[in-house]
C-alpha cells in the first residue's frame, strides 16, 4: 500500500497546550512524524490539488480565518501561539468580529488547540496528502495510507479543535462521493470521538459514520459521541456511535468493531475512509483504552474483511516511541 506524506506537515509546532489547568508539552508534536516515517519506509510526496476539495467540506470564511489567524495574532502584538479564551456556548452564529480573540473563540471549540506560525501550511498539506491518497485509490489501487498531520476528525465545517484544523477524512469522503464512488462509509477508530466528521455528515444519507471511542462522559470531546446520536433528517440511522469504558481491552473492543463493520456492510458502502488513531494503545500518555500493538494489526485485519477500496487517514496517537510500530502493525493487518 502506498503511503503519502508531505514534509510541510512538520511546520505545525505549537509550544505547549493547556491541560487540566496547567501548561504541558504539546502532545501532537512534529516528533510523531519521525516515529512514523522510521517505521513506514518510503513515502510518496503529495501533489497540490488547491482549495477546491477543501471548500467542498469547509466554509470559505473559516478557511480564510485559518490562513491568517497566526499573522492576525502577531499583528495584535502577541507572541507565541494563538489561543482563544471565550467561546459562544449560546447562539453561535456568523459574526464579523474585528478582534482575533473573538475570531479564535468563534471558530474554535477548545483552548487546547494552539495555532502556530506554520499551522495553516501544515494543515493545507495534510489535506493535500489525503487527497493524493484518494487519487491513488480513485485511479484503481485498492488502498492508500495518508500520513496526515495535524489530524482532522475533530474539525467541522467551520471550526477547529482537538488538535485538528481541516477534516482530512471528510475531505476524502466528500471527494469519493463527488466522484460517484459511494455510498461512502467512514470508520473512526481513534480513541476520541470524531465529532467534526460526525457533524459534517450528520444529516446526510449517502455517507455512513461509525465511531468507536472512549465514553465522552469521561473523556474529550465530552459533548459528542454519545450512543443516542444516530444522525438526523436524511442521515437518520447513518451515524453509529459506540462509547467504550476506560480500560477496555481487545475483548471488549473486538465485538464493537464487528458491530461497526456489520453496520457498514449493511449500509451498502462501496468506499471506505478509515480515521486511524493509535491513541487506543495501552501506553498512550493521554488516553485510557488498553489495546496492544498486536491488537492494532487485528483491527486492520478485521477491517480488511469488508474488502472495500479504502483510504486510511492518520488521526491521533501520542506515545511517540511506539507510534511507528503501532501504525505499521495496523497497515500490515489491513494489507495481509
Ligand atoms: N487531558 C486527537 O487525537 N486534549 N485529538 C485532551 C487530555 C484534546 C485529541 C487533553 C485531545 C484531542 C486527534
Ligand atoms: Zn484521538
Amino acid at each position: 500500500m502506498k503511503r503519502f506524506f508531505s514534509e510541510f506537515q512538520t511546520l505545525h509546532a505549537p509550544l505547549r497546550e493547556l491541560n487540566n489547568g496547567e501548561w504541558m508539552e504539546f502532545a501532537e508534536s512534529p516528533a510523531r512524524v519521525a516515529s512514523m516515517l522510521d517505521a513506514l519506509g518510503p513515502v510518496e510526496t503529495p501533489t497540490d490539488h488547491g482549495l477546491e476539495s477543501i471548500h467542498a467540506v469547509h466554509d470559505t470564511d473559516y478557511v480564510e480565518f485559518l490562513e491568517s489567524a497566526h499573522a492576525d495574532w502577531l499583528e495584535a502584538g502577541r507572541e507565541g501561539d494563538a489561543i482563544g479564551y471565550a467561546f459562544p456556548a449560546v447562539h453561535r452564529r456568523k459574526l464579523d468580529l474585528a478582534r482575533i480573540d473573538g475570531r479564535l473563540g468563534a471558530y474554535g471549540f477548545d483552548a487546547a488547540t494552539p495555532i502556530a506560525s506554520g499551522t495553516w501550511k501544515a494543515a493545507y498539506w495534510g489535506a493535500q496528502t489525503a487527497l493524493s491518497a484518494f487519487d491513488e485509490v480513485a485511479n484503481g489501487d485498492t488502498m492508500a495510507f495518508a500520513l496526515c498531520r495535524p489530524p482532522g476528525h475533530h474539525s467541522g465545517r467551520d471550526y477547529f479543535g482537538g488538535y485538528c484544523f481541516l477534516n482530512n477524512a471528510a475531505i476524502v469522503a466528500q471527494a469519493a462521493a463527488t466522484r460517484g464512488l459511494g455510498p461512502v462509509a467512514i470508520l473512526d477508530v481513534d480513541y476520541h470521538h470524531g465529532n467534526g466528521t460526525q457533524d459534517i455528515f450528520y444529516e446526510r444519507g449517502d455517507v455512513f459514520f461509525a465511531s468507536i471511542h472512549a465514553d465522552p462522559a469521561m473523556d474529550y470531546p465530552y459533548f459528542w459521541g454519545h450512543a443516542d446520536e444516530v444522525g438526523a433528517v436524511e442521515g437518520e440511522g447513518a451515524t453509529f456511535n459506540q462509547p467504550l469504558p476506560r480500560g477496555t481491552t481487545w475483548e471488549g473492543y473486538a465485538p464493537a468493531l464487528d458491530r461497526a463493520l456489520d453496520r457498514i456492510a449493511r449500509f451498502g458502502a462501496k468506499f471506505l475512509v478509515i480515521s486511524y488513531g493509535a491513541d487506543t494503545f495501552e501506553a498512550d500518555p493521554i488516553s485510557h483504552l488498553k489495546l496492544t500493538t498486536q491488537d492494532m494489526g487485528r483491527i486492520g485485519e478485521r477491517i480488511a474483511t469488508l474488502a472495500l477500496p479504502s483510504v486510511t487517514v492518520m488521526e491521533g496517537g501520542y506515545n511517540i516511541e511506539a507510534l511507528g510500530r503501532n501504525v505499521d502493525a495496523f497497515i500490515n493487518g489491513l494489507t495481509r
